[in-house]
């Protein structure tokens, strides 16, 4: 069975409970219970995490990648400054999809640098909460892909 870890970084608990004009009143719980819905629908296995801590996020997506399981991340601001983050994304060998609640690239000129961007297959972001479900719907088929693909 194909699976997906959503991990999610430093404040994104505050998700939908505080600065609504940037990030938009859905809240993080809303964000997993609609994940829920559509992995069940999809037969997909769905692990939801979240953490402040740069170590424990580094962890996540090794546990992942070591599993096969196809990584969607939102690393909040350790997007921007986190190389061990890109490092466990290639080190582990995860598919991953980057994730963006807000437009990052029509606000501060630091949130416009990734360092995990080129180890990820692609980045999704400025569609509000909306864009996990878009990651979720880009990341099956391509995980399905990969598991039906003969060994080289
Ligand atoms: O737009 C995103 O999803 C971000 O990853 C959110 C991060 C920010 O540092 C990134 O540049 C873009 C911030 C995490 C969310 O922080 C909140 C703070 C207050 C209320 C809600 C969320």
């Amino acid at each position: 069975m194909v699976a997906v870890h959503v991990l999610n970084g430093p404040n994104l608990n505050l998700l939908g409970t505080r600065e609504p004009a940037t990030y938009g009143a859905v809240t993080l719980a809303d964000v997993e219970e609609r994940l829920k819905a559509k992995a069940a629908a999809a037969g997909v296995e769905l692990a939801f995490k979240q953490t402040n801590y740069e170590g424990e996020l580094v962890t996540f997506v090794q546990q992942a990648g070591l599993a096969g399981a196809g990584v969607v991340i939102n690393a909040g601001a350790y997007t921007h400054t986190s190389v061990a983050l890109r490092d466990a994304i290639k080190g582990a060998d995860a598919l991953a999809i980057e994730l963006h609640v807000s437009n990052v690239h029509a606000r501060e000129e630091f949130r416009h640098h990734s360092y995990m961007a080129p180890v990820c297959v692609g980045v999704i972001c400025g569609f509000g909460a909306a864009g996990y479900e878009i990651a979720f719907d880009a990341i099956v088929p391509l995980l399905q892909k990969r598991a039906t693909k003969p060994a080289a």
